[in-house]
C-alpha cells in the first residue's frame, strides 16, 4: 500500500507544519466562547475540535479536502478514502493497487459468521454490523504491536493496517448481514475483479440490470463517507480511539452512535414516512395530501424525518445528488415522486413551525436515499443504516489515522455541575 502510505506521510508532514505555524501564531488565542445555553444544548456551535478530513459549511454543505460533494459524485469510494486520508485525489495507478490490497485482506472470519447466525432473529442489522466488527477486535494489528511496544510516532501506521483490514472485509460483512437477516442465509462470494461498491452490490444478491444498483451503491458510499468531526458517530469513534482503544472498538462505537434515529437511522425513518403516505393516499397522492400528512405528523408531536440539520442551513447537496440520480434513472417511481413532493411542501411548513424554531427547514441526505434503495429492491429498511455505516467507516478510519499521526492526546473535556454553573452566574 505504498502510494496511500506515502501520501498519508506527506499529508501528516504538511498538517504538522500547519499546526506548528498556528501554535507559533498564538497558542492561547481564543477561538470560541461557550455560553450556558451551549453547555446545556449539546455544545451546538461550540468550536472545540479540529478535523482535517472534511468540513461542513452551513451554506455549501460537505467538502472533502478542497472538493464539494458535486465535484466528487462520480468518483469511487476508494478514491474518496484516499482523499480523506491525504487531502488529494489519487492518480490512475491507485485504484488497481488498492484493489489488490483489499483482495489480500478480504475474508470475514468464520467465528464472526457463527456469532451473527446465533443472534435472535429480530436483532437489528446495525447491532449485527457493530458486533461483527467488534468480534474481529482480537485481530487488531495496532493492539498486538502496542502490547509489544511501539513508538508513538508509528501509531498511525498500525491504525492504518487495522483500517485497511476492516475496509477490505466490510462489504462482505455488510452483505452477509443482509443475507443472514433477510434472505436464505447463503452468502455470495466476492469478485476480486470488482470495485468496493460493486462487490457490495453483488454480494447483496439483488437483481441489477445495467449495473444501475452498483452505480447507486457507488454514489451512496461516496456521499455518506464523512461529515467532519463533531457529529455523534465520528466524534464517538474519535473519543474511543483517543484512549488508544484500537480501531475495531472505535468503529463499533461510532456505528452504535450512527444507529440512533436522530442520526443515521433517520434514513430508514424517511422511507417509512414515504410508504405511510403512499399507503394512506395511494400512488396518485397529490401535494395537498402530502402537506396534510406532514401537518398531522407534526400535530402528533413527531419530527419530519430527513428534514433539519444541526449544521446545514440549506438543502443538503447530497440530497440533490440523490434526487439527480432518481431523476435520471427512476423519475416515474412512486416513492421517488413522493420524496419530491415532500421537498416541495415540507420546507415552507417547517419555516413557520414552532414559531420559526426549526433552524434548518431543508432536506438532509436521508430524505432521498431510502426511496432509491427501495426502487432497486432493497425493501428492508431496517438495513439502510448499515449502508450508511459502511460508507461512514471510511471517515472514522481516516479521522483516526490522521489523529494518531498527529499525536493527538486523549480527549477529555471538563464537565461541571449545576451548582458550579449557578455560582458562575452569581459571579457575573
Ligand atoms: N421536524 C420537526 N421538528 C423539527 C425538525 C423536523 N425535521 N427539525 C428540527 N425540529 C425541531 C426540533 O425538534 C426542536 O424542537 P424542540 O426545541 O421543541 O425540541 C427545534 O425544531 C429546534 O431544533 P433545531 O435546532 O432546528 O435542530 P437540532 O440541531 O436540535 O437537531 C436534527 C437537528 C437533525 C436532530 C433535527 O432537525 C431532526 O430531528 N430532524 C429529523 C431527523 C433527521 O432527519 N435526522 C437526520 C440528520 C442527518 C444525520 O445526522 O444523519
Amino acid at each position: 500500500m505504498s502510494i496511500l502510505r506515502n501520501e498519508i506521510k506527506n499529508n501528516l508532514t504538511q498538517l504538522k507544519d500547519e499546526i506548528d505555524q498556528i501554535f507559533a501564531g498564538g497558542r492561547d488565542t481564543v477561538l470560541s466562547e461557550v455560553t450556558v445555553g451551549q453547555v446545556y444544548g449539546g455544545m451546538r456551535g461550540l468550536t472545540a475540535l479540529v478535523c482535517n478530513t472534511s468540513f461542513v459549511d452551513p451554506y455549501s454543505g460537505l467538502h472533502v479536502g478542497k472538493y464539494t460533494v458535486e465535484e466528487l459524485a462520480d468518483r469511487f469510494p476508494e478514491e474518496i478514502f484516499f482523499l480523506l486520508c491525504t487531502g488529494k485525489l489519487p492518480g490512475l495507478d491507485f485504484l488497481s493497487e488498492f484493489r489488490n490490497e483489499l483482495n489480500e485482506r478480504a475474508g470475514v472470519p468464520q467465528y464472526t459468521w457463527d456469532m451473527l447466525r446465533v443472534l435472535p432473529e429480530d436483532t437489528h442489522p446495525m447491532s449485527m454490523l457493530s458486533l461483527g466488527i467488534l468480534s474481529m477486535e482480537q485481530e487488531s494489528v495496532f493492539k498486538k504491536n502496542y502490547l509489544k511496544g511501539i513508538a508513538k510516532a508509528d501509531y498511525w501506521k498500525y491504525t492504518l493496517e487495522d483500517a485497511l483490514n476492516v475496509i477490505a472485509k466490510l462489504p462482505e460483512l455488510a452483505a452477509g448481514i443482509y443475507r443472514i437477516r433477510f434472505c436464505d442465509g447463503k452468502l455470495i462470494e466476492r469478485d476480486p475483479e470488482l470495485d468496493w461498491a460493486a462487490n457490495l452490490a453483488l454480494m447483496l444478491g439483488l437483481p441489477d440490470s445495467g449495473n444501475e444498483f452498483a452505480n447507486l451503491m457507488r454514489l451512496y458510499l461516496v456521499l455518506h463517507c464523512d461529515h467532519e468531526g463533531g457529529n455523534v458517530s465520528a466524534f464517538t469513534s474519535r473519543v474511543v480511539n483517543s484512549a488508544l482503544s484500537d480501531l475495531y472498538y472505535a468503529i463499533s462505537a461510532g456505528l452504535n452512535g450512527l444507529a440512533g434515529p436522530l442520526h443515521g437511522l433517520a434514513n430508514q425513518e424517511c422511507l417509512r414516512f414515504i410508504l405511510a403516505i403512499k399507503e394512506k393516499y395511494g400512488d396518485d397522492v397529490d401535494e395537498s395530501q402530502v402537506k396534510q400528512f406532514v401537518l398531522d405528523t407534526l400535530d402528533g408531536g413527531k419530527v419530519i424525518p430527513g428534514y433539519g440539520h444541526a449544521v446545514l442551513r440549506v438543502t443538503d447537496p447530497r440530497f440533490k445528488e440523490f434526487m439527480n440520480f432518481g431523476k435520471q434513472h427512476c423519475s416515474d417511481d412512486v416513492c421517488y415522486q413522493i420524496a419530491n413532493k415532500l421537498f416541495h411542501v415540507v420546507p415552507d411548513i417547517l419555516k413557520t413551525y414552532k414559531g420559526g424554531k426549526v433552524a434548518n427547514p431543508w432536506p438532509n441526505v436521508d430524505a432521498a436515499s431510502g426511496s432509491l434503495l427501495y426502487k432497486y429492491g432493497l425493501n428492508q429498511f431496517d438495513y439502510y443504516t448499515v449502508l450508511f455505516g459502511v460508507s461512514r467507516v471510511l471517515g472514522f478510519c481516516a479521522q483516526n489515522v490522521l489523529a494518531q499521526g498527529l499525536g493527538q492526546p486523549i480527549i477529555r473535556p471538563k464537565s461541571v455541575t449545576n451548582k458550579w454553573v449557578a455560582e458562575k452566574l452569581m459571579e457575573n
